[in-house]
């Protein structure tokens, strides 16, 4: 796995070329397991979630499917408005913190994997 810092949206573009998405983090579990990759993966990095709030102030959405966050792990007293897209903080023991999406930091893309083998035709 290579890590190229980049802006948020660079990543999205990125993440939809490979038929995915930036992270839905849905739960819990699968807020752990990101973090656990990442603290392991580049331990002084900050890295993009798929959240933002840039269509309503205060009003976080993700971006794969324009829902609300049914789970956040905002560090207490964040998001602080400074920016209108969230990233996992490294100074902040991983929990998400808001920022400036231009900002040059780490992303993460989800994508789901075909499972079943399809006949190949040629
Ligand atoms: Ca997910
Ligand atoms: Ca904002
Ligand atoms: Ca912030």
């Amino acid at each position: 796995m290579s890590v190229i810092p980049s802006c948020l949206l660079d990543f999205q573009h990125y993440c939809t070329s490979k038929g995915g998405h930036l992270v839905h983090v849905n739960n819990a579990n699968e807020n752990n397991f990101i973090r656990d990759v990442i603290m392991h993966q580049a331990p002084t990095a900050h890295w993009w979630l798929g959240a933002n709030d840039d269509t309503t102030e205060g009003v976080w959405q993700w971006v794969d499917d324009d829902s609300s966050l049914q789970f956040n792990d905002f560090w207490p007293g964040m998001p602080d408005g400074d920016g209108d897209c969230a990233f996992y903080s490294h100074g902040g023991d991983y929990k998400w913190d808001d920022a400036n999406c231009q900002l040059a930091y780490n992303g993460i893309c989800e994508l789901k994997i075909q499972k079943e083998c399809a006949p190949i035709i040629g």
